[in-house]
């Protein structure tokens, strides 16, 4: 291939050009090429380097509300300042064509960075919540915080109180992400299985496929024998289940299989 992108076979090909109704289920993975740290990879995952007990629970922000709230304006500074990917432009671009000719691509991801839009796609759920986004934590009050700056990419040493909720003035200004232990919000949820459900192909990209319930949702397309591609350089949770396995980078094969 003179190109030098990675080549693709000619079945999985040509399930990408045959398909009209598409459905992206990504993960940590796909931003792993802009520079936004995955979780669970060693040595670089963030659970490899911070303990998701201490951080990623309400029980940890009631114990230690600077210190979630300082790591989270950390990893929001950090994906502020990175790029989407080609892996992100590729599936955009795509989304245009597909709903250009009377199709669509959705996209459910369980990142809580905005690259997937800053590609130029619309995202249908961002199932674990967004590092944009705050809220109070007694009262639900959406609140909308200044940019966090951070310059450095290692953690930050001095950790800050959260802003008191000038709405109720009791709650604790907290991170709109979903922690362990939490419900997933329900409308994007139900969108998420409802174009799972429709699609005539699912792609399944740059996850571990080890946390519920999102993980379950690339599954709904067995009932009606959707084909399932999974995008990941390493074996995962769900690629028994998968029935094309491209293993590699998604910033690499996604370009590839939508060219
Ligand atoms: C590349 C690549 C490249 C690298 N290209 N690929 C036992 C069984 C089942 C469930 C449970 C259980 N015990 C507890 C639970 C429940 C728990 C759970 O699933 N735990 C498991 C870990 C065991 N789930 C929950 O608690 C959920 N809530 C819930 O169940 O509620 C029930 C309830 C109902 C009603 C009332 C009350 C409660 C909530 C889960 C929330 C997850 N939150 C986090 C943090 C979000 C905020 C933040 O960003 O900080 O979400 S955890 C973290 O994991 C984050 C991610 O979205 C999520 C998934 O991770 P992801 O994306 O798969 O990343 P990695 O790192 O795991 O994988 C990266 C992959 O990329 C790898 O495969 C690489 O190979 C690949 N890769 N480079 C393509 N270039």
């Amino acid at each position: 291939d003179q190109s030098g992108s990675p080549s693709i076979p000619e079945d999985v090909l040509s399930l990408a050009r045959g398909a009209q109704h598409v459905a992206v289920f990504s993960g940590a993975g796909i931003s792993a090429e802009s520079g936004v740290p995955t979780f669970r990879e060693v040595p670089t995952g963030l659970w490899e380097r911070f303990s998701a007990q201490d951080l990623a629970t309400p029980e940890a922000f009631e114990s230690d509300p600077a210190l979630v709230h300082t790591w989270y304006r950390w990893r929001a500074a950090l994906i502020q300042r990175v790029a989407p990917n080609r892996g992100h432009q590729a599936l955009a671009e795509w989304q245009r064509q597909l709903t250009g000719s009377g199709g669509s691509l959705s996209i459910a991801t369980q990142n809580v960075d905005d690259l997937h839009e800053r590609a130029g796609a619309e995202v249908l759920a961002h199932l674990h919540g967004s590092s944009t986004a705050y809220r109070c934590a007694e009262c639900e009050a959406p609140v909308e915080l200044p940019a966090p700056r951070y310059d450095s990419d290692a953690a930050p040493a001095e950790p800050s109180d959260p802003p008191l909720c000038q709405v109720c003035e009791e709650g604790l200004i907290r991170p709109g992400v979903v922690w362990f232990g939490e419900p997933l919000p329900m409308e994007p949820f139900e969108a998420a299985a409802d174009a799972i459900r429709a699609a005539d192909l699912i792609l399944v990209v740059g996850t571990s496929g080890l946390v519920q319930p999102a993980a379950s949702l690339p599954l709904l397309g067995m009932e009606r024998g959707t084909p399932l591609i999974e995008i990941n350089p390493e074996p995962t949770e769900l690629s028994d289940a998968m029935h094309h396995r491209l293993r590699g980078p998604a910033g690499e094969l996604l370009p590839a299989l939508v060219q």
